[in-house]
């Protein structure tokens, strides 16, 4: 039973979560409003991209790269309509504006329907290097120029499907680490290719995006799916581990091949893995 829009803005107002969600459809979805955005929102998102896009020249893989080439979304805050025309054209994919951080059901029958949720509201100037809760900037700048890439848009929308599966078995946290290590912070290196990122987190982070690329300190631990939703995570440190892929096909040929409801039946009641003490040694040559 998943909980009513009335619920749930009642709870997120109780925890002083940043969005409106008095206004939401059914789906938790609300109209953008391009007009509420303030002069200040412009020059917060172009401050925003501006230092970010100077990491992400350097270690985004080439495809986020051009997803933003494709989607232009630099100079302003960018209409989710307009960007959404283009993004279809490409992947099928289009954009849903929300107020925040929504039910995980609703959340994956979007993915699951080639709908992205992005926040509406924009982090102030005194936050630029953390916020709480994901913003448009976490959102747009990280999650959505990848979704031009076809493979990567596949997979999406099969762990949306997947997820909607393996909830009601008792896996909502081994959902929930399959998206934190691929989606948010996983790291592709393909054959004769530099390491790249491509993890939403590490793409909107100003220091976490170098430590996950350049430092030798970074456990990179070569992707695994099964060891990937049995391993814990925090939300506020960087990563003690990160899964690298081969390549965005290999993620959708192991979601295809693998049985993931054997797995959470297998291990939805066992301690997380420690990722600090995965064995990176087998890391992608
Ligand atoms: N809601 N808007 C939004 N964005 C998310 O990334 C998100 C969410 N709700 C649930 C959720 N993520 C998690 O369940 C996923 O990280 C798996
Ligand atoms: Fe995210």
């Amino acid at each position: 039973m998943s909980v009513t829009v009335s619920q749930y803005a009642a709870e997120c107002a109780a925890q002083g979560m940043r969005g409106d969600y008095t206004r939401c459809r059914a789906d938790f979805t609300v109209p953008q409003d391009y007009g509420v955005y303030s002069e200040a929102d412009q020059a917060v998102w172009r401050t925003l991209c501006d230092r970010q896009t100077k990491l992400t020249e350097r270690h985004a893989h080439h495809s986020y790269l051009d997803g933003v080439a494709a989607l232009g979304l630099i100079d302003r805050v960018p209409d989710f309509e307009t960007v959404s025309a283009k993004l279809s054209a490409m992947t099928g994919w289009t954009l849903v504006a929300v107020p925040g951080l929504i039910p995980a059901e609703p959340f994956f029958d979007h993915l699951a329907n080639r709908r992205f949720p992005v926040t509406n509201w924009l982090r102030s100037m005194d936050e630029l290097d953390y916020i709480v809760e994901p913003d448009m900037f976490h959102d747009f700048f990280g999650h959505v120029p990848i979704l031009t890439q076809p493979d990567f848009a596949d997979f999406m929308q099969r762990y949306g499907e997947k997820a909607l599966e393996l909830i009601p078995l008792g896996g909502d946290r081994m959902v929930t680490r399959l998206y934190w290590y691929t989606a948010e912070f996983g790291l592709i290196r393909e054959p004769g290719q530099d390491l790249k990122v491509f993890g939403a987190g590490l793409m909107s982070s100003f220091s976490e995006l170098q430590f996950a690329a350049e430092s030798g300190k970074a456990n990179r631990v070569p992707m695994d799916i099964e060891t990937i939703m049995r391993t814990g995570y925090e939300i506020d440190a960087f990563q003690r581990a990160y899964f690298v892929l081969p390549s965005f096909e290999a993620l959708n040929r192991q979601m295809a091949e693998s049985d993931l409801a054997a797995i959470v039946r297998r291990y939805k009641d066992d301690a997380p893995l420690d990722p600090a003490a995965l064995p990176a040694r087998k890391a992608a040559a």
